[in-house]
């Protein structure tokens, strides 16, 4: 073997072996931590690496990988599972699982990505995958699927459906046909919720007239279908619109599967503004009626969670984005949010926690001189408590 396999291989496993540190980061609902999860540099060298001295006599990167990002999340036989999205340095993604003890570091591949079933030979890009453990007995992964669009001029015109494997293991996937939403020309960020919705399989949508622009499509949609074999949602509900100058102005999708709580379902999705740096995503939570999902019950103004210091750079700069997350037996909510399109990081709270997050922090009242007034309300309630006991 190559000797600078030894030394890229120790390098590896002090990586992957180093204990993550709680951030010096406090708002009474989440904890940050300051490495991320995984990164390019926790992909096995052996995806990377031709490890012939024969072929590679200079131990060079033969298949390099470019990012690590936006994980499904799940607790499977007792460890933290996640589906990252794996992108090449083609620019192509694929999924591959890693899995933990304790959810927050350790992260390891399993020895081969996942191998999806190849249905559809335009299909050219997966990557986003959400995965729902539905009680009908399966894990759901739902995805981007890309193919290009043949029926544009333009070189980078592209279409997005949601794609549909099931599996028990994360190890054996079965294929389903895609998602067809017959009133919305494109979709990304669909989510499959985790319950029969009257009686039949519920998707949270989010419809879009093209690639990029969400266009007429005004938020986070809904819809049923009766057979997830061949999955087909008429009738498309608006959950979660868009809304002028909130953190949601240019798009509002679907993020992680919803978390079920006594109170509500709550949603950790994603919001997106523009601004003069270009788009700027961040994470914000509501919550939805445990007998209507699609039915908003509580919605805490602005954002829960925003890139902070160096997650803010990246390939796609200013981007938090989260499709994962896993609730523990103890109650311990675990946020997997890959920042700026590059590295996943972990964000924990407990599910006590995020309840009177959603609950009971106020809603964006939608005008300046409204928000100052909520503003000046706790200050005038906190000066009281401070004359009093301080
Ligand atoms: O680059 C930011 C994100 O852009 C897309 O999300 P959305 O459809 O909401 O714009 C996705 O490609 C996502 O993977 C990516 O992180």
């Amino acid at each position: 073997m190559h000797e600078m396999y030894y030394v890229e291989k120790d390098r590896q496993e002090a990586l992957l072996n180093r204990p993550n540190k709680k951030a010096d980061f406090y708002n009474g609902l989440l904890t940050r931590y300051e490495y991320p999860v995984l990164t390019r540099e926790h992909i096995p060298l052996a995806w990377r690496y031709d490890l012939d001295e024969k072929s590679n006599p200079y131990f060079m990167e033969r298949l390099g990988v470019n990012a690590v990002m936006n994980a499904g999340a799940i607790m499977l036989g007792g460890k933290y599972c996640l589906i990252a999205r794996v992108e090449g340095n083609d620019r192509k993604s694929f999924f591959a699982v890693a899995e933990s003890d304790n959810g927050v570091d350790g992260f390891r591949f399993r020895d081969y990505p996942v191998v999806l079933p190849d249905i559809d030979p335009d299909e050219t890009n997966v990557y986003d995958m959400r995965l729902t453990r539905h009680e009908d007995g399966h894990i759901y992964g739902v995805f981007c699927s890309e193919s290009k669009d043949r029926e544009s001029d333009d070189l980078s015109a592209a279409v997005a459906a949601a794609g549909i494997v099931r599996t028990k293991d994360l190890e054996t996937w079965e294929r389903l046909p895609n998602l067809v939403t017959l009133h919305s020309p494109q979709q990304r960020n669909v989510v499959l919720h985790p319950e029969f919705v009257d009686g039949k399989y519920a998707f949270y949508t989010r419809p879009m007239d093209g690639f990029i622009e969400t266009g007429s499509g005004g938020g986070i949609g809904f819809g049923l279908c009766d057979d997830i074999t061949h999955a087909v949602i008429d009738e498309e509900k608006m959950t979660s619109m868009r809304k002028y100058h909130t953190i949601t102005e240019a798009k509002n999708g679907a993020g992680a599967v919803p978390i079920k709580t006594d109170r509500g379902w709550i949603h950790i999705a994603h919001g997106v503004r523009n601004t003069a740096a270009g788009l700027r995503y961040v994470l914000y939570a509501f919550a939805t009626d445990l007998n209507d999902p699609s039915k908003v019950i509580a919605e805490p103004s602005g954002l829960l969670l925003g890139p902070r210091g160096g997650e803010r750079v990246g390939d796609v700069s200013n981007v938090v984005f989260s499709n994962g997350a896993i609730v523990n037996g103890a109650g311990e909510v675990f946020i997997y949010y890959a920042s700026s399109d590059t590295r996943l990081h972990v964000a924990t709270t407990t599910i006590d926690r995020l309840i009177d997050y959603v609950f009971n922090t106020p809603s964006d009242p939608g005008r300046s001189p409204d928000c100052v007034r909520q503003r000046c309300d706790l200050i005038r309630k906190n000066m009281e408590i401070l004359s009093r006991e301080g």
